[in-house]
Order: structure tokens, then sequence, then C-alpha cells
């Protein structure tokens, strides 16, 4: 029996590993969130259009003012992974998942496409890792924890193009895999694969899938992201969703486990909602009985985060308006080199705001397809019904990709003749086609095409006493192969950042020393980047890069994002960790200042002019204790002590609020001690809280100035009314 995570404990990836040769996924197949049909309840408020809460969860940063609810769109959302060491993968499936993520999909490294056959062991890649039966297995034996701490099913996902497809769908149906790209046309036009060679493969790898019950996301959106002008590409789009679509259920594909991969064309600053919204009304009026996955535009997105979210709120308000099974988020990290993790976080929260915000939104909303809208959708269309027939004429798809018919970069009809063309005797793999003999026997489930097997057979796997589909210890699992790359050697290095109690920053891999400065130079955009790097280099930082520059003005300065490494480690038995506060709820709060009448007197006390921070403390505006129901008796700046004492007396005060900011001296400790001995002189300590804050002010004052509690920078009026009622509540 596993055990199951706690949520205070890190991912035990050694044990996660152990073993592995004797797991086998519980599950297998996709899975679709519950969206309960009448809405869910959360807090205070109605969600029409969302699936049920998870288990654990961490909501949106603005969650605390909202009981801390986390709505969960009712799609699916995606985070894509692409560390390139599994063992680092499934520590931000986990973080991903506590974000709402639940299709976890799992880049594989660069050039696997191209190699045919299967890898082992846990070696390390390029922008993704080696997809192998161990790594594999490893995360999905993850996502089987993750999915129960969350309370949640998670699809765990990667790739099945490529010349190893039909090889690496069994693989993915014996290890549980739940979604995968396969698209043959994927092959073809980008990693030029054979192309004859890459739809027999697809007819096998499909077929397998479809066996497994695999989720399939198709490969159109490349056509956007690699064109010239990606919205030109419209018409195109929707032929290889089309040609996929038709292919897949040739070979026995469910129509609702394949889903097409719509890239919402365009991105501001173009007149984005004018093609993107026409684009995807069209697309699911062609496709409605299948699955919309949508991607977000990456063709557009280059290294600025706010850019590439800002471009992914309005990617996803058009899959609300129009409809999404499937949303991916993608950060704009491909643009800087570096997959950081906590940005997979950032983007399934861009889905999970926007989704939260324009709940419902059809149902106040409808499209008005009588305008523009309508005539736009179907001038789409009649495009690529026009470039599908023009296929046909020519001779076929074959004959069409000869001739470089996809990613033109004109507008369709037109064609600037600089589209992909490929060779149909040329490519990775040509001359590897065989044709099959009239009495070919394969004795296992899921394979496609002819095969001879005698009559009478219950399933064809009986014949061989079953298949390593139906009887799993059948399945031989290589461990490691090579004695260096593999990650216990990893594991080994970045023990002391795991369970060690050595603390590094990291972005990608435990205890990488990854570190983003955030700056701006008040200098050019040929010298910013430049002074950003040898800052970097002085502040101490390794491999100093710019990741990331915005001109704010050609000559007054630019923003500047510079990332490096640390080379040092601190131990967590060094860190002072300040004592947790305990936060009353505000309900208690307001209850209690109500009951007693609460009120204070304040000042700033000795020679202090400085008001600001005080008055933050005191006034409604920014969340004083005005707002709580206080009531407060300011008497000004530069007080003496005891005339707040003595105006604490006069007016019955709960409580004397002081702030001193002035630590010249050490004259603010002095200011609290005075403050606590003239309340002891006058005799009424025990009936007068006393609570001093200040800059140079810690927590840890209170006790050796004899005060109720101390505050330092950014406390808030809710920390002191917080005090104030616990400190009531002893003297009582
Ligand atoms: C996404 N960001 O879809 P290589 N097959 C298909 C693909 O679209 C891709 C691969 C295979 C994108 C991910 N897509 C990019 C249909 C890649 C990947 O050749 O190993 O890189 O295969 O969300």
């Amino acid at each position: 029996m596993k055990k199951p995570i706690k949520p205070e404990e890190k991912l035990d990836i050694e044990d996660l590993v152990h073993g592995l040769e004797n797991y086998h996924p519980p599950r297998k197949g996709w899975t679709w969130r519950i969206k309960p049909a009448d809405g869910v309840e959360m807090g205070p408020f109605h969600f029409k259009d969302m699936s049920t809460p998870l288990k654990k969860s961490i909501g949106l940063p603005a969650s605390k003012y909202f009981d801390f609810i986390d709505p969960q769109p009712s799609c699916v959302v995606t985070t894509e992974i692409a560390s390139g060491r599994f063992e680092d993968d499934i520590r931000r499936m986990r973080m991903a998942a506590w974000h709402g993520a639940d299709h976890l999909m799992v880049i594989r490294t660069t050039g696997q496409s191209h190699i045919d056959g299967l890898l082992e062991g846990t070696p390390e890649g390029i922008g993704g890792v080696p997809i192998t039966r161990k790594q594999i297995r490893a995360s999905r034996k993850a996502c089987d924890l993750i999915e129960e701490e969350v309370g949640r099913p998670i699809n765990f996902h990667s790739y099945v193009s490529g010349v190893a497809g039909p090889e690496v769908a069994v693989l993915f149906a014996e290890e549980g895999i739940n979604g995968a790209h396969q698209d043959p046309q994927y092959n073809v036009l980008y990693r030029n694969v054979n192309m004859y060679r890459s739809f027999v493969d697809a007819a096998e790898a499909k077929h397998v899938m479809a066996g497994a019950r695999i989720f399939q996301i198709d490969g159109a959106h490349n056509a956007n992201a690699t064109a010239k002008a990606g919205w030109l590409v419209m018409p195109e789009l929707m032929v290889q969703h089309g040609i996929n679509c038709a292919f897949s259920v040739a070979a026995g594909m469910d129509k609702q486990l394949i889903g097409l991969s719509t890239v919402p064309p365009n991105s501001p600053p173009a007149p984005k909602l004018w093609y993107d919204l026409p684009y995807a009304v069209a697309l699911r009026d062609f496709f409605s009985e299948y699955k919309m996955r949508a991607q977000q535009n990456t063709r557009y997105i280059e290294a600025d985060i706010e850019e590439a979210i800002r471009t992914h709120t309005v990617d996803t308000l058009i899959s609300m308006l129009t409809r999404a099974d499937v949303q991916s988020t993608i950060t704009p990290d491909e643009g800087r080199n570096v997959p950081w993790h906590y940005n997979n976080i950032r983007g399934v929260q861009t889905v999970k705001q926007t989704w939260a915000a324009l709940d419902g939104i059809n149902e106040l909303l409808t499209l008005r397809y009588d305008g523009p809208l309508g005539e736009m959708a179907r001038d789409i269309k009649e495009r690529a019904v026009g470039f599908l027939e023009e296929i046909i004429e020519v001779g076929g798809y074959f004959a069409a990709v000869e001739r470089g018919f996809f990613v033109d970069s004109a507008k369709y009809p037109d064609r600037n003749g600089d589209g992909i063309a490929r060779d149909g005797a040329g490519g990775v793999g040509a001359d590897t086609l065989v044709p099959r003999d009239p009495d070919y026997m394969a004795p296992v489930c899921d394979h496609f095409g002819n095969n001879a097997l005698p009559d009478g057979l219950n399933k064809p796997c009986d014949l061989i006493g079953g298949c390593t589909l139906c009887d799993p210890s059948k399945i031989v699992f290589i461990d490691e192969l090579d004695p260096d790359d593999n990650c216990h050697k990893r594991l080994e290095t970045t023990r002391p950042y795991r369970t060690g109690g050595k603390i590094k920053p990291e972005v990608e891999w435990a205890g990488d020393g990854i570190v983003l400065v955030q700056l701006f130079v008040p200098e050019n955009e040929d010298i910013a980047p430049v002074y950003a790097v040898e800052m970097a280099k002085k502040m101490g930082l390794g491999d100093p890069e710019v990741i990331n520059i915005q001109v704010m003005h050609p000559s007054e300065g630019c923003f500047v994002e510079v990332k490096g490494r640390v080379d040092f480690e601190i131990d967590r038995s060094s860190l002072k960790i300040p004592e947790k506060e305990v936060m009353l709820p505000e309900d208690e709060l307001r209850r209690v200042v109500k009951e007693v009448g609460l009120k204070v007197v304040a000042g700033t006390v000795g020679e202090d002019e400085h008001s600001v921070g005080l008055r933050e403390i005191l006034d409604i505006k920014h969340g004083g204790i005005e707002k709580y129901g206080v009531k407060y008796h300011y008497l000004g700046t530069s007080v003496p002590v005891d005339k707040l004492v003595d105006a604490a007396i006069e007016t019955g005060a709960h409580a004397i609020l002081i702030s001193t900011i002035i630590s010249h001296n050490d004259v603010h400790r002095a200011q609290m001690r005075k403050l606590a001995e003239l309340c002891i002189e006058k005799g009424i300590r025990d009936k007068v809280i006393l609570i001093a804050g200040g800059t140079q002010v810690n927590r840890e004052m209170a006790k050796e100035t004899g005060l109720d509690a101390t505050f330092g920078r950014g406390t808030k009026g809710v920390h002191v009314v917080n005090a104030m009622v616990k400190a009531l509540r002893s003297m009582r």
C-alpha cells in the first residue's frame, strides 16, 4: 500500500523510484473534470461554469478576501513541463496541481522524435526529459500520489509523434499515460519524417492509443507558430485538423478522445478579436463532435511575462466565448531558455483568474452572428473548403505536401510559394515501408490493419497467454543503462537541497541556484543590458544573462531582467524564524471591538514628525484600525509620552499606540520603556494596552521594553487590532 503524501512534506523522490519494477498504473485513460449541472456554491458566491473544487489547493492571491475559495474552471487545465530532469518535473507537477492543473504535459528531449526506438533509464534531457519507461512510470506513480492529495484525477501527457510513434504508443498504453500529441502531419512538416512512413505509423499508434483511451491532441497549432504571419494560415489550420481527425477516426479512435489543438492565431497589437473570434467560431462549427484543446498563442510571445499573460487572458476569453474542453497555459520561458517552475503556476493562475472573473459569461452576452462575425467565419470556412478541394485536385495530401501547400505565407487562395515542401521519397525513415504479407499475424490486442488471426479467438493475445496490455506482468522493465547519466547520481548531488537542510534558490532543478534580478537602468537599450550583466557580476552572480529588456524611453532608460546563479547555500538551522502570529478571524475582531467599544489614543513620540506610518495604521483608507470599528484619538506628532498617558486616562482609552521612527542613540527603545514605566507609576498598567510601532521596531522588542506588542515594517491595522483583542482577553 502506498503512503499518502503530507502537504507539509516534500515528495520523497528516492522512495518514489524504489520498487518501480513492480508498479503498474491503477487506472488508464483520460478523465474529464466533473461539472455540477446546477453550478457550484463557494463562500458567498454561486458559480455557473465551474468544476467540483479540489480537496487541497492554493487559491488566487486575492482568495484571502473571499473565505479562501478556489473556484476551478470546468475545463481541464494544462501545464507544460520541460525541466529535462523527471525528478524535478514531478515536484513542479505537484505545485501546479495544487493550483488547479490536471493535465500535466511533459515535453520530451530535443531530437527524440528522430530516434527510431525506445530509450531506457533516466538520462537528463535538453528542453524536456528523454521519454523512457522508467521516467514515465515514476512520473505516473507521482501523479497517483498527487491526485490523491488534491482530490482530482491527474492526466499525464507526452508525445507519440516521431519515428518511433507505434512503439511509444504501446509504451504509453502499458504505463497508463492519459494523453498524447499524435499527428503524422507534424512529423512530415516540422521533423521531415518520410510522409508515407508517418501515416503508416500513425495508423498503428492511433489504434493503440484508442485501445488505452488515451486522449489525442493534434499538431495544427504548429502551423501558426511557424508561419511568417500566424493569422494568415487560418484555412490551413482547419484543413490540418480535418485531416488528422478523419484519419484518427479511420484508425479507430473515439471522437470524444480527439482534441483539436486550436490556437487563437493573432496577438495584440493586432486587433486580435477580429481574427481569433471568427476563427474559433468557424472551427467549433465544423468540428462540433470533437474536443477543443485551446492552446495559448505562442507565435508572438517572447520574453516578457506580463505580455504573455495579457495575451493569454484574451485567449482564455475567446475559449470561454466559444468552447474549450482543455485550456493550455504557457509562459514566456521558451523565449528565456529557462523553464521557471513558478511560471507554470502563474500560467495556471491566469486561466483560473480569468475563468472565475468571467464565470457564466455566455448567460450575460451572446455573440452576434448576423454581422461581420458570421461573414468572417463563413469566409474562413469557404477558404478552408477551397484549400481541401485544391488538395484533392492536385492528387491528394502527399502531392500537396510535395508542392509546398502548407505553411505558405500568403493569404489563401493566394500563394507565395514559400511553404514547407517535402519529398515523398525522402525524409527520415524513407524506404522503410514493407508491405504486410497476406498471412501476417500479430497476436496482440489493439493492432491496426490486416491481421491473419485464426477464427474463434476471444481476444488476439489468447494465442500467447496475454499481451502486455492485458497482462502487465509481462512488461520487461529495464532500469538504468548509463552508470553516470541517471537520476540516482543526480539525486545524490541534490540531496543537500532536498533533505539536507541546505537552501539554495531554484527555478528549474533542485539546487540550481538561479535567481532573477529585475532592475531599471537609466540608459538606452544598447547600454542597459551590458550594464545589467556587469552589475550582476558585481553582485556575485554566476553566468549572468539578460533575458528580458523593455525600453521605457529611448534615453530615459530600460526595464531589464537578468538571471544569474548564486553559488553559496544557507543552512536552514542557521535561520532565526520568527514565531508566527496567530490571526483571529476578522469577524471575531470586529465583534470584540464592538462589544468593548474599543478606543485608543495615538501619536508619534519624542522629536518624531513622521506621521505617515501611524496614519496608515489608524485610518480606514488603507485598512487601518478604524476599518474594524476602533475609535481613535490622534494627538499628533512629537507628543510627549506623559501627554499620551494623561489623554488615555481622561478619555478612558483601552490602548495607547505610539509610533517612533528615529532610532539614533536608541531613542526609540527609550520612548517605549518610558511609556511602560509611566503607566506603572500612574497605576494604570494593568488596565491599558501599550503598543509601539516604527521602521526600526520589531516584534521581539515588546518583552524588553515592557509593552504588550511592538510592530515593524509591513504592519497593517488588522495586526494591531488582533494584538489589542488578544491583550484584552488576557487582561480579563
Ligand atoms: C503544445 N506547446 O502542443 P518533438 N507532436 C506534435 C506536437 O505538437 C509536438 C510534438 C509532437 C506545444 C508543444 N508541440 C509543442 C503534434 C510539439 C513534440 O519533435 O519531440 O519536439 O515532438 O502544447
